[in-house]
């Protein structure tokens, strides 16, 4: 199938992607595939009025019937689920299968984001005084504006718009420049669905493509309610105080430097599986991707070999041939921070396997690696930096206290796992005293998370969440609403103020 036929699938005309502004390289070979028209600066006053606009109607249709477009949404997902997956594998460069997952991530959030719009349920509270009632209601927030970035192009746009649209709120969605396609794609797919749907106020949903010119000023403008950003630490630093400066509202999902422990009672097949698939998927480049590996001593010598072993059998090449496994590296840039690392790596005493570039004859303008496991000596500034390529660091502890202490002892706090049999083990890991992190699993790597569980994570990961679990209030305003119905006027608190 050719790139062409993908887009027009997809129902992008020629002249949405082609003679634009913006060049749009596959990570595949390196080729120019699309070439997108950017947002000015300028359009962008016009982009968060008519958002406004769109905000002051969208809020007053009921949950429910908002949930009917994000119904219809995901039918129109689930349509356009095999090209949609494909576009996700050419403009990134995971592999089809993990196109296809993303696009699955895309569908299930609109499944719960429907149900929940008939349970954006509040809360009945007593109140301390006679003839009174309290109660906490939850009214859409306002224009939701997204950042998101280029390894997942698509699901977190789908987790947050999802619940912004059932939320009641509109939408400006600003992809990463690498990836704008897969965004355009998307906003064609909502408009099937608005179509469908049939009254929803125009301009609820707006893509707006370019640098971060135009991020800043929706960071900045004070008729954004919600700025929620995916994307590396570097960016948060640079977002949050921007929204701050405003008391703006922020959700943040950014870096990861996530560990899985292996204790002496593990199930080593299984976790030498969910290692392969956890550091080598999507060539490394998930927020959740497993970084580092904390193995006890005398399980090290058994277990990595095998690793090693797995890694040499893994397919590399395009990422939409059957029985590859990984993909490339998205560009030049990640290629160049990837060996930086590992030089930095064998600097601090580390041992590599694997990381080189490979299959540079047939794509000399693509960046594909092989995935490297690093024995390392301890947990070194490099180990500690989260380098987004499939670099696994191996470490080694002797009691379970010291490995949960290096697993908490990075700047990151999304995700992390144990592989353990031991009830006391696996226990004391989900304690108040064992992982930091956002999400901390058993017996499961670090990454594929469900859209059911709230998503994302502590410290430079920034704290917010996403998708499932009550997320949604992240979209919401609380009021907390105080009624009397009697004919005194008592103060709470016991308060006397005679008049
Ligand atoms: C990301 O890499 O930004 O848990 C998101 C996972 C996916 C989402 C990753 N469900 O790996």
């Amino acid at each position: 199938m050719s790139y062409k036929s993908i887009l027009t699938e997809l129902g992008l005309s020629e002249a949405e992607i082609a003679d634009g502004t913006l060049s749009v390289q596959t990570p595949v070979d390196g080729s120019e595939f699309a070439s997108v028209t950017e947002t000015t600066p300028a359009e962008m006053t016009d982009v968060i009025g008519n958002a406004k606009k769109a905000f002051g109607a969208w809020r007053q249709v009921p949950g429910p019937r908002r949930g009917e477009l994000v119904r219809l949404l995901g039918e129109e997902l689930r349509a356009a689920k095999e090209p949609l997956g494909r576009l996700v594998s050419l403009e990134c460069g995971k592999i089809y299968q993990e196109g296809l997952g993303e696009v699955q991530e895309m569908i299930d959030i609109c499944d719960f984001a429907v149900g929940l719009s008939r349970q954006l349920y509040g809360l009945t509270i007593a109140s301390e005084r006679p003839g009174h009632k309290m109660m906490e209601n939850w009214h859409p927030l306002g224009v939701v504006g997204l950042i998101t970035a280029f390894n997942f192009p698509v699901a977190p746009w789908a987790w947050n718009t999802a619940l912004a649209l059932a939320c009641g709120n509109a939408v400006i969605w600003k992809p990463s420049e690498k990836t704008p396609v897969t965004a355009l794609a998307c906003q064609k797919i909502l408009e099937k669905a608005i179509a469908k749907f049939g009254d929803a106020p125009a301009n609820l949903h707006q893509v707006v493509v370019g640098d971060r010119e135009i991020g800043e000023i929706m960071t900045d403008s004070r008729d954004v309610a919600l700025i929620s950003a995916t994307g590396s630490t570097r960016m948060g630093r640079e977002v949050a105080p921007r929204v701050a400066q405003r008391f703006g509202r922020t959700i943040l999902e950014l870096g990861g430097n996530n560990a899985m422990i292996v204790t002496p009672s593990a199930d080593l097949d299984m976790t030498v599986r969910a290692v392969v698939f956890s550091a080598v998927g999507t060539c490394g480049q998930r927020c959740t991707s497993l970084r580092r590996l904390i193995v006890h001593k005398d399980v090290k010598d058994q277990l990595l070999p095998k690793i090693i072993a797995a890694y040499k059998s893994v397919k590399i090449g395009d990422p939409l041939a059957d029985g590859v496994l990984v993909g490339p590296l998205i560009d030049e840039e990640a290629y160049t921070n990837m060996q930086t690392a590992l030089a930095n790596a064998k600097k601090d005493g580390g041992t590599v396997h694997g990381g080189e570039r490979t299959l540079e004859s047939e794509y000399p303008n693509a960046f594909y690696v092989t995935p490297s496991v690093v024995e390392m000596p301890g947990q070194t500034e490099t180990v500690r930096h989260e380098t987004f390529a499939p670099i696994l660091y191996v470490m080694t502890y002797e009691t379970l206290e010291e490995a949960i202490a290096l697993q908490n002892d990075v700047p990151q706090g999304l995700s992390s796992c144990i592989f353990s049999t031991d009830l006391r083990e696996t226990e004391l890991f989900l304690s108040s005293v064992g992982s930091d992190c956002g999400i901390a699993n058993v017996n499961i790597g670090p990454s594929g998370a469900e859209i059911g569980g709230a998503f994302g994570g502590e410290k430079e990961t920034g704290g917010g969440r996403e998708s499932g679990s009550d997320a949604w209030k992240g979209y919401m305003r609380r009021a907390t609403n105080t009624i009397n119905y009697s004919r005194e006027l008592p103060l709470a608190q016991g308060i006397k103020f005679d008049i």
